[in-house]
Parts: structure tokens; sequence; C-alpha cells
């Protein structure tokens, strides 16, 4: 049994500067595989992957301007519009996610923040998916204190808020809002005892500097998130990051095995983008140090990579999928289970 990582364990680090997050990135290719390998073996299965599904449950029309989101009203995307699905179209979905062998059900909303009304209507469909034996995540912009609490009530186990990259690169992607409000967000989802799922997005013409700023930020947060979703950007026509250059993809793995040195305990999902990624760069990812997917055949409104490719990488590299086993998901914890040191 490995020693739990916790907050005031020595690989537990909230003091990161960010000459230190970029040298890590710097690292010759083979050094920082080695390292995120070794720190992933130490606190989790190194076989093992979780995964997720997710679901855009308001769709479009959203007031804020990210420049790389279909969602946005501020964009030309031609996607359609949806309201809040109601709640018996929600749970056929989450019951399909669970007889797929999905543990955790995510849902979406293209909002600034939720309405109070809107807030109890997620609430309901929150208590009737954790009924149904899943864990739940949502991500609906926002949050007051005061909501991250009715949603605590109400039985969820984790919130979804990226800081998506750098501070400094941020005025860039998005104009209507502030780094500060993501971070006040976290604050309150911290402070209501919900779990963390919080990483951003690689290929927006960001700088390595910038990616090592991003996952400062995460690292030095006062709690490690519990989750990190590291996406890749899908290029949609129409948002004003359609045909950025391309990301060179070993810096993808290079920043997703930084990801798993700086935030040992966390789980570091490889998210959007895995559609247009080789099977053998996703192997990469994994050894990095991933360990966590988006599974399904959509992600909120763009294809994700399709289920039976899924488990036939998972098959090929001998990756199990996790079974939700709540003894083992202590937060923070280690999540390598006793007795089975090389499981
Ligand atoms: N509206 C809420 C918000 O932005 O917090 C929740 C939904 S939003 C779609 C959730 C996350 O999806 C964003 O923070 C971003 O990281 C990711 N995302 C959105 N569009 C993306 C794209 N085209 N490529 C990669 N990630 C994307
Ligand atoms: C996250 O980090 N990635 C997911 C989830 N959290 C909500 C969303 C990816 C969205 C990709 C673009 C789309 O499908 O609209
Ligand atoms: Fe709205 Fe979220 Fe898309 Fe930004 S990322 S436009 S907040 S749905």
């Amino acid at each position: 049994m490995c020693m739990p990582v916790r907050d005031d364990h020595p690989q537990i680090r909230h003091d990161w500067t960010l000459d230190a997050v970029e040298a890590l990135l710097d690292l010759p290719f083979n050094d920082l595989l080695l390292q995120a390998q070794q720190v992933h073996r130490a606190c989790f299965a190194p076989n093992q992957v979780q995964v997720s599904t997710l679901l855009s449950i308001k769709t479009g029309a959203c007031p804020e301007d990210c420049g790389y989101c279909a969602q946005s009203a501020h964009h030309e995307t031609g996607l359609p519009r949806e309201p809040l699905l109601p709640l018996e179209a929600v749970l056929t979905a989450a019951r399909d996610a669970k007889a797929q062998g999905a543990t955790r059900f995510c849902m979406g909303a293209a909002w600034r923040h939720p309405s109070d009304k809107h807030l109890d209507q997620v609430a309901a469909m929150v208590t009737a998916i954790h009924d149904l034996g899943l864990e739940t995540c949502v991500t609906l912009g926002m949050l007051t204190a005061g909501q991250a609490l009715r949603l605590k009530a109400a039985g969820l186990d984790y919130y979804n808020h990226n800081l998506d990259t750098s501070p400094e690169f941020y005025g860039q992607v998005i104009s209507t809002r502030t780094y500060q409000d993501r971070l006040e967000t976290l604050e309150h989802v911290r402070a209501a005892g919900l779990k963390t799922c919080s990483g951003g997005i690689l290929g927006m013409g960001e700088s390595r500097r910038d990616r090592a700023s991003l996952l400062r930020q995460l690292a030095n947060l006062p709690a490690h998130p519990e989750s990190v979703p590291i996406n890749l950007l899908v290029q949609v026509e129409g948002t004003p990051l359609f045909g950025t250059a391309p990301l060179d993809p070993l810096e993808f793995v290079r920043t997703v095995a930084a990801a798993r040195c700086l935030m040992p305990g966390s789980y570091v999902r490889l998210s959007a983008g895995r559609a247009a990624m080789s099977d053998e760069l996703q192997a990469l990812c994994y050894f990095a140090g991933a360990n966590s997917v988006f599974y399904g055949e959509r992600l909120l409104t763009t294809p994700n990579a399709a289920s039976d490719r899924d488990h036939a990488l998972f098959d090929r590299l001998g990756l199990r999928v996790e079974a939700l086993e709540p003894e083992r998901r202590e937060p923070g914890g280690c999540h390598r289970p006793h007795g089975h040191p090389h499981a």
C-alpha cells in the first residue's frame, strides 16, 4: 500500500514557480515521461482508466464569447440551440451511460451562470442520477457560494470549471469574464465540499510558458483538483480560433506528463480532441499519466472517439476500465488498490 497523497505529503506542493514548471516542460522528453510514469505508479493502479460520459443538457446561445466554443452566441457556428432538457431525457442518457460502463455522468450547460430556477432543475437531475448509482458532475458556468451548497445538498460529487489557459493568455481567448471570476467559482465549489474538476485547453495558439502558467495555477490552488481535464482544441468553423496552427502532438504529451508530476493524486483526463488523435498518441498520453477519459460517441456538441475504438485500444494496451468503488476514491488520496502493487 502506498502512502496517501494528501496535502501534507512531500510530493504535494502548492508553491510552484513559473520557472520551475517551465523547466519541467523543458526536460528531455524521455526524462519527463519517466518521471511522470514513476509518479503515476506511486499513486494509481498503473493500468486502470476511469471513464466518464458527457451530455449537453442546454445547448448554444451562450452569452460568453469564449473563442474556442461552438456554443457562444457571439460566433456563427450553425449549431442548433436547445433549451434545458427534461429530466426524463437526461435520465435515459444516464442509464445508457451506466450500461456502457461509465462510472460518472457529466452534464454541461451553455450558461454564463445558472438562474436559481435552472439550478433547481439541475439539482433534481443530480439527485436522480446519484440514485442510479453513478457519480455526478456538472458544469454550468459561474456559481455563487449558495448555489454550490445547493448542488452539494442535491448529491453532486464534482463541479467542472476549467481555468482553460494561463492568466496571461486568457484575455486573448475570452473577454466576457476574468480569470478572477473563474478562481472565485472554484473557491465556492471547494468551500461547499464538492470535488473539483478543473483543467484547460491546449492548442489555442498559446506558448509553452502559457501551458506552464496554466499548470502552475492549477497546482497552486489551495487543494489540487481531484480531476484535471486536458482538452485539445476541437477547431469549430465559425469560432475565432478556427484555423489556429495545430499544436505539436508531443507538446500535448509533455503537458499531460507535467500535469501528472505536479498533481500526483489527481485524475488527469484526456478530454476533447481524442477523436483526432492517433492510437499511438493516446497511448503515449496514458504512459504520461493520463488515467481518465470521456467515453461515448459525443462530447457536448462535437464527436468523440468512437467507443469500439476506445475498447480496442484499451485491450491493445492492457488497460482496464475502473469500476466504481467508493472506498478507493478518497479525495486527494492514493488510488492504488491495496495488495496489488503492480495491478
Ligand atoms: N459554460 C460552462 C463553462 O464554460 O464553464 C460549461 C460548459 S463549457 C463547454 C466546458 C468546457 O468545455 C470549457 O471550459 C472548455 O474547456 C471546453 N471546451 C469548449 N469548447 C471546446 C473546444 N472547441 N475544444 C476543446 N475544449 C472545449
Ligand atoms: C472538459 O474539460 N471538457 C468537456 C467537459 N469538460 C465539459 C467539454 C469538451 C467540449 C468539447 C467541445 C464540444 O463538444 O462542444
Ligand atoms: Fe459558454 Fe462555456 Fe462555451 Fe464559454 S465555453 S461560450 S461559457 S458554453
